[in-house]
């Protein structure tokens, strides 16, 4: 096997940050997700990982703050899951061949919902497909993630829709010992509270109410820059006392009345137990760092702020499993740049606790 030079220019080969490590030898491994049936604004996050692998190369790897950050190993996709008729195959691939159908499927019932007519019956049954579909992306990436689990190795899952980290929790919630629960940390412009979403159980509008009303083992789920929700998401966050909401607008309104960020910080890490779960919706961010996600919002946290709030998160509690959604490439590099380097930072911290 050649050298990996960690100073020099990466080297294609389909890999994360062109790493050629076997995810044996690595602390973190990642695997892509590249799933959109549900997306409801632009489709083309599916794109997003292999995107984010083609961007990863230019990242240098080295961290001012972390000594020997650039020797870190992380691992691509090597998770093999079983399908109906008993073989073994990529989990990637596999959701890259669902994907298609399913969101096929899913285009033609938002169309008809967007018309205001109600659902023909080869639509509900559409609509049943996607959902029976859905589920089955669920059971596949908490399977994949699983097999790390089992040999020592933290997965991230890289997406694809939001709903894909439903299975990445699960399989993380799945690990704790008796007695412990998880923090659910979640970076995102939506709430994504919604009881289902255009009919769709197991859609990204949904995942954050899913994952609270299906995995027990959450005590908290914090919600980060969150800036677009409707009336029933607004009063689940303030009926819900697992929920602690951090608006964009109100970390806005405290940063223009003094507070400084670090003290925001501490607020939002207070209320988690020491196992934390990351789930990361680009969309978090401002829009200019992801500028064709799906459903764009005005406002959201900087670069910089996410990457401190993270980093205090990794020194301060035990990050057990993370998830980066809804990079979809444009015309440029530019989303998946972004989408890579934070990736890169994810998996960074999570490995080192620093
Ligand atoms: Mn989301």
């Amino acid at each position: 096997m050649a050298e990996f030079d960690v100073n020099g220019v990466g080297v294609p080969n389909g890999k994360y940050f062109g790493m050629p490590f076997d995810s044996d030898e690595c602390p973190v491994a990642l695997i892509s997700v590249p799933w959109d049936a549900t997306v409801s604004y632009a489709a083309g996050t599916a794109k997003g990982p292999d995107a984010i692998i083609d961007a990863s190369i230019q990242v240098d790897l080295f961290d001012e703050y972390i000594q020997g950050a650039e020797e870190l190993k992380i691992g691509t996709d090597e998770a093999l899951v079983k399908i109906e008729n008993g073989s073994a195959v990529k989990v990637s691939d596999h959701i890259g061949k669902i994907n298609v159908g399913a969101r096929a499927a899913a285009e033609r019932i938002i169309g008809a919902l967007a018309s205001g007519r109600a659902l023909s019956q080869s639509e509900l049954e559409d609509q049943e497909a996607v959902n029976r579909m859905s589920r089955e992306v669920n059971r596949l990436v908490e399977e994949a993630c699983l097999s790390y689990y089992k040999k020592g190795i933290i997965p991230g899952v890289v997406g694809g829709e939001h709903s894909v980290a439903f299975g990445a929790v699960k399989a993380a919630a799945s690990q704790l010992k008796r007695g412990e629960t998880l923090g659910l940390i979640q970076f995102d412009a939506h709430a994504d509270l919604r009881v289902a979403y255009e009919g769709f159980e197991y859609s990204h509008a949904s995942v954050m109410y899913n994952c609270l009303s299906q995995i027990p083992e959450i005590e908290t789920l914090c919600q980060i820059s969150i800036r677009d929700f409707c009336v029933d998401e607004y009063n689940l966050i303030k009926n819900n006392k697992k929920i602690k909401a951090f608006t964009g607008g109100r970390i806005a309104d405290a940063l223009f009345n003094g507070k400084s960020w670090n003290t925001l910080c501490s607020e939002v890490i207070e209320p988690l137990p020491e196992k934390v779960y990351i789930s990361f919706d680009i969309d978090g961010l401002e829009p200019s760092m992801c500028p064709h996600t799906g459903t764009p919002v005005p406002g959201g946290i900087t670069f910089d702020m996410a990457v401190y709030l993270l980093r205090r998160l990794a020194k301060e509690r035990k990050i057990v499993g993370f998830d980066l959604c809804e990079v979809a490439p444009g015309d440029d590099e530019w989303d998946a740049n972004v989408g890579a380097r934070l990736l890169h930072k994810l998996c960074l911290f999570t490995a080192t606790g620093r």
